[in-house]
């Protein structure tokens, strides 16, 4: 079975209202879908999406762009040898781990196809057919923040994150005090600055909520900082944007400086990969999400086919876009957090079939 073409298309996700975290308001999300068609037929299905262009150091057009520097090198090739396929990647491009992650996802789906089998049994088995799922509230007020909070909690999710930043300290204290009176006894919470703080303001915050359990999600820029201030902050520390790589997972739990991880399935580059770091999580009992930046139906599945083969002791949650958008990919099978949970697709390999009137417009094919 070998790759006889990849077509790339561009498509603007519509948020239902703006996503925001520490100095970003974003309306809409530029994701990249891969297909992938093999000689026999069969179609696989990969994507990646950025969520805006200052998350992290890759961006949507990078993507397309890398994407269209591997696609000939993938041309002719095996689907059925992704590690193979990776270092051929490897050997063409060096980085942009999302282009590379989209190739993989969609040679996963198209595995799965192949062998009748689903993702989730490819990456070692699902433990649960019901993968918990946590909802990200954006930089809110006090009041709008519990509002929301409250309707979250209600819905069942078993995790809320929290963002914070961008604004002055007192304000993230004031929203964590209230979300918490209002409902930390019944979800787990964590609070994401998404790299804004300072170190002071990091050990301000843990100060002032040293009574709140809540997870500290990336307070800082770099992994020094976090470093410098570790040994004096009262609560969990997890990191999120300085995992960009395998190694700056090996790295972050060699140094002694996190709890656990906010993970991303395409900034590490795809299924394999996150499931290498699932494993070495395991090895040191580090609890960590399967989420990733954002991305439609192929990403949310993608991640609720590896979260549910974590450990669900080490399962901080998928978080998935689904609930911020106004469409699916797939108008049957599109995935949903329906009461705090995703429902793990059926069908072998992802487990979703796009629409191609929805998944925005073809930007290359190559052949
Ligand atoms: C809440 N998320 C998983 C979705 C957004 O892309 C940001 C991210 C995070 O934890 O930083
Ligand atoms: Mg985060």
């Amino acid at each position: 079975m070998r790759i006889a073409e990849l077509h790339i298309y561009q498509k603007d996700l519509q948020l239902k209202r703006p996503y925001t975290m520490a100095g970003t308001a974003l309306h809409a999300l530029d994701s990249t879908i891969v297909k992938l068609v093999c000689d026999n037929g069969l179609v696989g299905w990969g994507e990646t999406c950025p969520v805006g262009p200052t998350y992290q150091p890759e961006h949507a057009e990078g993507a397309r762009a890398a994407l269209a520097q591997l696609a000939p090198a993938m041309i002719g090739e095996s689907a059925l040898t992704p590690l193979l396929l990776r270092r051929r990647m490897d050997a063409h491009l060096n980085g942009h781990n999302q282009a590379k992650a989209a190739i993989d996802i969609a040679l996963m789906d198209l595995i799965g196809k192949h062998h009748k089998m689903r993702v989730c049994d490819l990456l070692g088995g699902a433990i649960t057919e019901k993968v918990p799922s946590y909802y990200a509230i954006g930089i809110a007020s006090p009041e709008d923040s519990v509002r929301q909070a409250r309707e979250k909690a209600d819905e069942g999710f078993p995790r809320l994150q929290i963002k914070c930043g961008g604004r002055d300290i007192d304000e993230d204290i004031a929203v964590i005090h209230k979300v918490w009176e209002a409902v930390g006894n019944r979800v787990r919470l964590a609070i994401d600055a998404n790299r804004s703080f300072t170190a002071r303001d990091t050990l301000l915050l843990s100060l002032s909520c040293r009574q709140i359990p809540v997870v500290i999600e990336q307070p800082c820029n770099t992994m020094e900082e976090i470093a410098s201030i570790r040994a004096q902050i009262h609560h969990p520390v997890y990191l999120d944007e300085n995992t960009e790589t395998i190694n700056d997972v090996l790295r972050a739990i060699s140094l002694g400086i996190c709890d656990g991880f906010g993970l991303k399935l395409t900034r590490l580059g795809g299924l394999n990969a996150i499931a290498t770091v699932r494993d070495i999580c395991t090895a040191r009992s580090m609890p960590h999400s399967c989420d990733d930046t954002s991305g439609g139906d192929i990403i949310a599945a993608a991640c609720a086919h590896v979260g549910a083969t974590v450990d669900p002791g080490l399962l901080e949650g998928v978080w998935i876009g689904a609930p911020y958008y106004q469409e699916h990919y797939d108008p049957e099978n599109g995935i949903q957090v329906k009461n705090g949970y995703i429902n793990l697709p059926q069908a072998p390999g992802l487990g979703v079939t796009p629409d191609e009137s929805r998944i925005g417009k073809l930007s290359a094919s190559f052949s």
